[in-house]
């Protein structure tokens, strides 16, 4: 099964590659590695619909037709996800990674690097996950990644946060993030916060969107869900935005499958995606 936007036939016309981590072997929590395919299953409810005449007709998403070529190549291993990463940004192309858990943000992080000296991330999450005691899992992911000299998270921000444990605030604030935790984003708007991003960040930016940052109300198939968080209109406004900066790919990650309720967290996954796709520049 292919995501329903997928509009080139093959690797080497693709301006943008598609591709899946069906792993959760860094999380707590089983149900992540069916993301990938539980999504591509529900982008498939957007992409066309029927008229009584038994006509089919193509949905665009709110933001219009999708203009990057985008090819979906399946799912790749976690542990190949660097290399596969590295070899995409060598072409050219933009990663699109649909996790699995937090975790396989790292091993694209590491890709990115082989190719870019210099650049930001944009993290939306319920948490800070910057545990440094405790390495190598979906809770460790940015203290992990402040190791790559290329990522500079005093130019990076993190977005819709609202659990977080002490010594993960004290690294946070120690490494200059931009902290804007879910509860001052509903209190600045959509537009201020984005602007406060695009004043912080590097040229290159990677957009990584863990689902458990929307209320688990909105999604509840998470593995760790938090009280308070977005709501989908504010996460979906902002990543549109984000969109037109200087992408240089981006994630959604952490959707749990066998926690959701009536699909509502992959429906709402693939539509975010279809938005963000719609909008790049
Ligand atoms: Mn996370």
């Amino acid at each position: 099964m292919k995501i329903a936007w997928q509009n080139c036939s093959s690797l080497n016309d693709a301006e943008a590659v598609l591709f899946g981590v069906a792993s959760s072997e860094e999380s707590l929590y089983a149900g992540s590695e069916k993301a990938p395919q539980a999504i591509r299953a529900a982008s498939l409810k957007y992409y066309s619909g029927s008229t009584l005449t038994g006509k089919r007709f193509v949905l665009h998403p709110e933001s219009g037709p999708i203009k990057k070529k985008l090819y979906d190549i399946g799912n790749v291993f976690k542990d190949e996800v660097t290399e596969f990463v590295a070899r995409i940004v060598g072409l050219h192309k933009l990663p699109v990674m649909l996790g699995g858990d937090h975790s396989c943000t790292l091993n694209a992080l590491k890709g990115l690097a082989s190719a870019h000296k210099r650049f930001s991330i944009v993290y939306f999450d319920a948490h800070l996950d910057m545990v440094a005691s405790e390495g190598s899992f979906y809770g460790s992911v940015l203290s992990d990644a402040s190791k790559l000299k290329q990522l500079k998270l005093s130019k990076s921000a993190c977005i819709g946060f609202r659990a977080f444990r002490e010594e993960e605030l004290k690294s946070a604030k120690k490494n200059r993030l931009l902290l804007v935790p879910a509860s001052k984003l509903e209190e600045l708007s959509v537009a201020k916060v984005f602007s406060m991003i695009k004043e912080r960040v590097c040229k290159n930016v990677y957009l990584s969107i863990d689902i458990d940052v929307i209320d688990p109300a909105l999604a509840p198939g998470v593995s760790d869900p938090v009280a308070f968080g977005l709501t989908p209109l504010q996460l979906c406004s902002l990543a549109k935005k984000l969109a037109k900066l200087k992408l240089i790919g981006l994630d959604i990650v952490e959707v749990n499958p066998k926690r959701d309720k009536n699909d509502l967290t992959t429906a709402l996954a693939a539509k975010l995606l279809a938005e963000i796709l719609a909008s790049l520049k």
